[in-house]
């Protein structure tokens, strides 16, 4: 993307107040040329003496987004010149004001504390997200916002990274006025008054309060939790004590050499990697915005069990009325109860109140009928995974469903074009496939048939972010493409087992790359009788014996995982997993009959075999165009397997470690690298390059 360098600053005279606009849409964004326009109207106003005041706005919808973080790649001369802007205005004899809409974030804060004053509508947000990308605000933030805001609140604003909104920044001394009505002439009026106001201190003068050692100490026993093995949150709590217990001018230069240490981390090219990679994902060669797309105000679910309750509370949280249908009263009120016993928990959280819980509920309509959903605009069929039972389905909604009704399947794995093709409508048909609790996870596998129409695909596009899901579009394969990668993981990591590793140390390998769960927490969480019949499914459509590994015997044995209290490991009622002495037993057992000598697996060997079997895949993925992009792979792990998104998810943790080196660790432990793998490896580029060869990155 080529970043203009023409001023994108505005300069007007309203009275006595010059008003620079900063106009580089779509967020304002702190680009080349946007400083430059800066510093050129507060030099205006400082050689014109009827100028007694200055208001910075932004154009279009928002303030400032923030830096540009397209420009971080950049050499430093060349990046946009943030901190000397607001060191222009830090020092600036005459008033200058903030006026807000929109957002204030990052750099957009920051330059908006350099002013003396700031005012904002009631509805905009202000706050520094800069740990989100694997940095810290560089801008004099982690030096100003605890001045203002006292240093509890500054910490907890820099380490979530959460916007608050300009109504309790004004209660926290962080906006100084609310302006209801028109912002610019507000802002105006504000300007003009305090142009004849002795300045306030500036908030470079000013102590923070409550920075206490117990307060920066508990800071840092809390991120050891929530920001496990990141480095950005470590150096903002230590900017943030230096703030409270060193001179402005010591804080503010620090601040500059421990940003560009975190911004060359690759835990930030990792997080900038995801925040493009997201918005990449939702851009589909052949949809344009005038590609058609049908409002969803009505929708049909089939199933009332765990994925199809979940599935629907997300349209009921999106206020979209729900009718869904089972084939027996008992499992109808139990899917509600369930549906219900979900929205009451996250009201006793406080997190919704009764109200709302009515509210959703209230949207919610049971049925035994299927034909009560012929008005639906999407019906989207969660039932048992079993081609049968589902075309069954299909060929009856076919009959029942209203013209231009979109016909899903939140099937996981199963072929869509198979389910298409027994409907007369295969143009309205397309795969939903929801992550479970279907209900809490952000992705939405999107999954585009042969015959899937550009309008049910855009229009699919667009309720996923009606109803806050991910969407990634993904083509039609066995597991399409997170489960196809997860069934090459698994088979990975029970091969390593069989070899001599202990499932726990094979778990705990990936823990240390920062998975919260590794391969077998993960199976006994989901169900170890899930893979095991994926497992026999496969074999039987292969004409391959029936499987007998360590893993299908421990299934064998009635150990089905958290579910039935023991899978792999045991689990008591706080469900944290407990080795099992007599499962260890059995996979030894197991080796001996196979006559497999057991050898010792190191934690580094067993996290390269585990991270690319999944990388392998996904380039096989990529090679047959089942996904668009390795962004979008890495979007479909950090948002559907827990993938650290610091590690910008497996394409860009190989693409960080060097293909070179993964093609030569995949063939050091008998796995044969991908035709594009090698290739990329050869030429010496990376899962990026390949992107933007296809012009998709
Ligand atoms: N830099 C570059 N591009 C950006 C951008 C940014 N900061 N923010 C958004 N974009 C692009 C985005 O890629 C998309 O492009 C388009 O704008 C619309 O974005 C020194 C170092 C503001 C809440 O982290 O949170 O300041 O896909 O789809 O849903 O201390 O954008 O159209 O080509 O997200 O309405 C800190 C990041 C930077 C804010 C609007 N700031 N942005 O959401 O639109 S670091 C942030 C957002 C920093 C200083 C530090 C959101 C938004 P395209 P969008 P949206």
């Amino acid at each position: 993307m080529t970043i203009p360098d023409e001023h994108r600053v505005d300069q007007t005279r309203q009275d006595d107040v010059l008003v620079l606009t900063i106009n580089n849409p779509p967020v304002n964004a702190f680009s080349p040329g946007v400083p430059e326009g800066l510093k050129a109207g507060l030099d205006a106003a400082a050689a014109d003496d009827s100028v007694r005041a200055v208001v910075i706005i932004g154009g279009g919808r928002t303030f400032v987004a923030g830096a540009d973080i397209r420009t971080f790649n950049l050499p430093r001369e060349q990046a946009p010149d943030l901190r000397g802007t607001i060191q222009k205005l830090d020092g600036f004899a005459k008033p200058t004001v903030a006026a807000i809409h929109g957002t204030a974030l990052g750099g957009g804060l920051e330059l908006a504390m350099g002013c003396t004053y700031r005012v904002a509508v009631k509805d905009a947000q202000v706050g520094l997200p800069e740990v989100k990308l694997g940095v810290l605000p560089g801008a004099g933030g982690t030096q100003r916002l605890p001045r203002v805001v006292g240093a509890q609140k500054a910490l907890e604003m820099m380490l979530s990274g959460n916007p608050i909104r300009a109504t309790e920044a004004q209660q926290l001394g962080l906006i100084d006025r609310i302006v209801d009505g028109d912002l610019l002439a507000g802002a105006v009026a504000f300007a003009h008054k305090m142009a004849d106001v002795r300045p306030l201190p500036r908030i470079s003068e000013l102590a923070v309060q409550g920075g206490t050692p117990e307060v920066f100490a508990a800071a840092r026993e809390g991120i050891k939790k929530t920001h496990r093995g990141q480095l950005s949150p470590s150096l903002i709590v230590d900017l943030a004590e230096m703030a409270a217990t060193t001179p402005f001018e010591e804080g503010w230069d620090a601040e500059a050499a421990k940003f560009m240490e975190a911004k060359d981390s690759p835990q930030s090219r990792g997080l900038r990697h995801i925040f493009f990679a997201e918005r990449e994902s939702a851009k589909i060669p052949g949809i344009t915005k005038d590609t058609p797309i049908t409002e969803i105000k009505s929708a049909g679910i089939i199933g009332a069990g765990t994925m199809g309750g979940g599935i629907a509370m997300n349209f009921l949280n999106a206020g979209i009325p729900v009718t869904i249908v089972e084939t027996a009263q008992d499992a109808l009120d139990r899917g509600l109860g369930v549906i219900r016993k979900n929205y009451e928990n996250t009201a006793k959280k406080g997190r919704m109140s009764m109200d709302d819980v009515e509210t959703r509920m209230a949207l919610l309509t049971p049925s035994l009928d299927m034909a009560d959903l012929k008005d639906a605009d999407i019906i989207i069929e969660a039932v048992f995974e079993n081609m049968d039972v589902k075309k069954d389905i299909f060929t009856r909604l076919d009959a029942i469903a209203k013209p231009g009704a979109i016909l899903a399947s939140n099937t996981s794995t199963l072929d869509v074009n198979e389910i298409a093709s027994v409907t007369k409508r295969p143009e309205s048909v397309i795969g939903l496939h929801f992550f479970s609790p279907a209900n809490v996870m952000k992705l939405l596998e999107i999954v585009r048939a042969d015959q899937t129409s550009d309008s049910v695909l855009a229009t699919s596009m667009a309720l996923a972010k009606k109803i806050k899901k991910v969407g990634v579009v993904v083509g039609v394969c066995d597991g399409f493409v997170g489960n196809r990668m997860v069934h090459r993981y698994g088979d990975e990591a029970r091969k390593i087992v069989e070899e001599g590793a202990r499932p726990e140390d094979v778990d705990a390998s990936m823990n240390a790359l920062g998975l919260p769960m590794g391969p077998f927490q993960m199976s006994d969480m989901a169900g170890l009788d899930i893979g095991y019949a994926i497992r026999q499914h496969q074999a039987k459509v292969a004409g391959k014996p029936k499987p007998d590994g360590w893993l299908d015997r421990i299934v064998e044995r009635g150990r089905k995982g958290q579910k039935t209290q023991a899978g792999i490991y045991d689990y008591d009622e706080t469900r944290r997993p407990k080795p099992n002495a007599e499962m260890q037993q059995l996979i030894e057992d197991y080796r001996a009959e196979k006559g497999i000598t057991p050898r010792e697996i190191t934690p580094e060997e067993s996290t390269k075999r585990l991270a690319y079997s999944l990388v392998n895949e996904g380039a096989k993925i990529l090679e047959e165009g089942i996904a668009q992009r390795a962004g979008d792979i890495d979007v479909i792990y950090i948002y559907g397997y827990g993938f650290p998104a610091y590690r910008g998810g497996p394409m860009q943790y190989a693409s960080e470690q060097g293909l070179q080196s993964v093609v030569a660790d995949l063939e050091r432990y008998g796995q044969t690298p991908a035709p594009l793998l090698k290739r990329l490896a050869d030429e010496g580029k990376t899962f990026a390059d390949f992107d933007a060869e296809k012009g998709r990155g």
